[in-house]
């Protein structure tokens, strides 16, 4: 784990992580660790969660990021960027820093299955788990998706599964993590003010796969653009490869679809599965999702027969492609966790025979729109720009192709937006929240925003009904 034990441990943030960080370092006093500090950054405060870890003696810091001392070992949470002053600074300070998945590896290397992806990563991290549930295959269900990996170490049985989404942030500070399962879904500009750059941002997520080796398998989606030319450009080696696509490319091992039913090919067998009309979540980036749960719930073991049921009974998570409900004869679909343009094409593609209404906004990220304004202008029937982002997007669509057959309206904030698109819409249209920024000039998370848009669709609903 640490060189030396007992080794005093510096926790960098003090968020979900930083928490679980220091109550295991708590559990382990004074065998394992010798001191726990936890700093919050520049602007923390105290707060009910540190005034008890503090009681139970931890060490805070408050109200900096400059880190002074030094520390065997600091953990940091995946907010802080790696180039962050704050984190540098820590890494002066230390022997050795790492991030929090990492430091649960090292603790428990067994039985581990990861997942990464610019988008998807959690529907097909929550679709692993109920796939394993349905075969009865113990596991927990880690990292990215809510509760952080940490928090599970001690109690996970030898044999239990770690399904573990893996954000770019929580990949980027790895070194010895070693899957035996690793699934890349897809890589699109995403993270950038974190990573820096594109290319730093698709090596954090290729740092997955590092340590892979013999039988491991390694789950990639060959239709994705962004992955392909790592493909190509050789980034597996000759690790074993399970290709998802739509369609069979002919690798031996694969996952794909074929005379309309999802098929897995691995280790010689062909498991036919399910037709893609029988999973409730929709679109084809959705398909692809499920042929990678379903290559990883058979390669760890599960039921055939349990993973035909678990892909058919499995419904999109709050937040992704959600049906929201229905007033005045317009649907509502809440997918607030769309943050980037990628995010809402594929939206947009799931839902393309209905006629769509999109709110788009919030916090811009500052990427490029030329491409995506064109999908957005050939897929909807009108388009209500919010937040902070609003202008931005809005001059975007009214460049883009296609964009005089389309509304393009402006609105002050998500409620606002709402209104615009309901008075724009007819009986039949889909009203959907598929934003492309993220929620922070108005809410403190994309959870808030479409809990906040169902909220208000609920009292739509209500009033059309009184
Ligand atoms: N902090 C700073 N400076 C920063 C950022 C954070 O000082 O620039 C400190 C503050 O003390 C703050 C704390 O770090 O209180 C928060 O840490 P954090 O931002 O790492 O958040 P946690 O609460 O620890 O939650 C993290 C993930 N958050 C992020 O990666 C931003 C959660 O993913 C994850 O569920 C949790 O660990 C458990 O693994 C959320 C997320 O938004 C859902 N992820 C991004 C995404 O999905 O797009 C990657």
């Amino acid at each position: 784990m640490c060189a030396k034990e007992p080794f005093s441990l510096l926790i960098l943030g003090q968020g979900s992580t930083g928490s679980a960080l220091a109550s295991w370092a708590l559990k382990h006093r004074p065998e394992r660790v010798s001191s726990v500090t936890v700093m919050g950054g520049a602007s923390s405060l105290p707060n009910a969660t540190t005034r008890e870890l503090e009681a139970a003696g931890v060490s805070f810091i408050y109200g900096t990021d400059e880190v002074v001392g030094s520390y065997d070992l600091c953990v940091a949470s995946p907010g802080i960027s790696e180039f962050s002053p704050f984190f540098l600074s820590a890494r002066a300070a230390s022997q050795e820093i790492m991030g929090e998945p990492e430091f649960a590896y090292r603790l428990s290397p067994e039985h581990w299955c990861a997942i990464t992806g610019t988008n998807g990563k959690t529907t097909t991290t929550a679709l692993i788990a109920h796939l394993l549930q349905a075969s009865n295959i113990a596991h927990d269900t880690v990292g990215n998706i809510g509760d952080p990996c940490i928090s599970r170490v001690d109690e996970r049985a030898e044999q239990s599964w770690f399904v573990a989404e893996l954000s770019s942030f929580q990949l980027a500070t790895t070194h010895d993590l070693r899957p035996r399962v690793g699934i890349l879904l897809n890589i699109a500009p995403d993270h950038l003010s974190w990573h820096r750059t594109q290319e730093a941002y698709a090596r954090a997520k290729l740092r997955m796969f590092a340590n892979m080796e013999g039988d491991d398998l390694c789950i990639v989606c060959d239709d994705d653009p962004g992955i392909t030319a790592f493909l190509e450009a050789g980034a597996l080696g000759d690790r074993r490869v399970c290709h998802v696509s739509m369609l069979d490319t002919g690798s031996p091992e694969a996952a794909f679809v074929r005379g309309g039913v999802l098929t897995v090919r691995l280790a010689g067998e062909e498991i036919r599965l399910v037709r893609p009309e029988e999973l409730k979540i929709p679109g084809t980036h959705n398909t692809l999702n499920a042929l990678a749960a379903a290559a990883a719930a058979l390669y760890v073991g599960a039921d055939e027969e349990c993973v035909r049921q678990g892909l058919c009974e499995f419904a999109p998570l709050e937040h992704r492609l959600e049906p929201a409900g229905e007033a005045a004869g317009v649907f509502y679909i809440n997918d607030s966790k769309a943050t980037n343009t990628d995010a809402v094409i594929c939206a947009l593609q799931a839902l393309a025979a209905e006629r769509t209404i999109v709110l788009l906004g919030g916090r811009d990220k500052g990427g490029p729109l030329e491409a995506f304004a064109d999908t957005v202008a050939q897929s909807v029937v009108a388009a209500v720009c919010f937040g902070e982002a609003r202008e931005r997007i809005r001059r975007a669509l009214e460049a883009a192709q296609g964009s005089e057959s389309i509304d393009i309206a402006e609105a002050a904030d998500l409620r606002d937006a709402v209104d615009v698109a309901r008075s724009l819409a007819h009986p039949g249209d889909t009203i959907l929240l598929s934003p492309a920024c993220s929620s922070f000039d108005e809410f403190q998370s994309f959870e808030e925003r479409g809990s906040a848009f169902k909220a208000y669709v609920a009292e739509l609903a209500a009033a059309d009904e009184g």
